[in-house]
């Protein structure tokens, strides 16, 4: 069943998928719970901890500038997909627009339906990062965290969170959903560091 879904990367790729992964056919969705339902009208992104609190509606960030990604997925659960394409703001554009304290080293995520998790704010704020809109051209479907989520290529994809709508700086480390369940605080994907010891 397995070979029906997934494929065993070739040598070619061998640099572009990272050990212990298989190519997903498609684009899986993977979510714990529920899809939540939020139109772009109603979406909002909030800037709480050790910023000024701001909140940012729908056409606020979306007046900030756009751009097209192409970013390979790597999911703790062993499927990679590459080369999928979005389009979005890139966090390092939407930094400028923040005022966050020095002491800030941390952050945490927060998403509609209540998933959270954690990032160093050195792995956050880059320029690789975006939060998405759009999908292959279409609208972000809601199941892949439509109508915002971020996209963070160089961890594993438990870091993108679906659903965004906050932002935490804090000061010290803390633990997201994934990570206060076992998971890697970090997650890089060529380091395999998919579970904390
Ligand atoms: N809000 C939220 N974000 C989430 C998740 C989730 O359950 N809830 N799952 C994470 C995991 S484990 C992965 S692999 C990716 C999956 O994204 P996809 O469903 O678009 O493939 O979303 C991440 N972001
Ligand atoms: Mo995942």
């Amino acid at each position: 069943m397995a070979g029906k879904y997934f494929q065993k990367p070739g040598p070619e790729l061998a640099d572009r998928v990272p050990p212990g992964q298989h190519l997903a056919k498609g684009f899986p969705v993977l979510t714990y719970g529920d899809t939540p339902q939020v139109n772009q009208a109603d979406w909002s992104l909030t800037i709480t901890g050790l910023a000024a609190p701001k909140t940012f509606t729908w056409e606020e960030i979306m007046a900030l500038p756009q751009t097209d990604f192409t970013a390979d997925f790597h999911c703790v659960t062993t499927w990679s997909k590459l080369d999928v394409t979005w389009r979005g703001i890139r966090v390092t554009d939407l930094m400028p627009q923040l005022e966050v304290d020095a002491a800030a080293t941390h952050v945490m995520l927060h998403c509609y339906g209540g998933y959270t998790t954690n990032l160093a704010l050195d792995d956050f704020a880059r320029p690789e990062n975006f939060f998405a809109h759009t999908l292959d051209g279409e609208p972000l479907p809601p199941d892949h965290g439509g109508p915002m989520r971020l996209v963070v290529p160089h961890l594993y994809a438990w870091k993108s969170a679906k659903w965004i709508n906050g932002i935490e700086f804090l000061a010290k480390p803390a633990l997201g959903f994934w990570e206060r369940n076992g998971y890697h605080h970090r997650g890089e994907p060529w380091a395999e560091e998919r579970y904390s010891s």
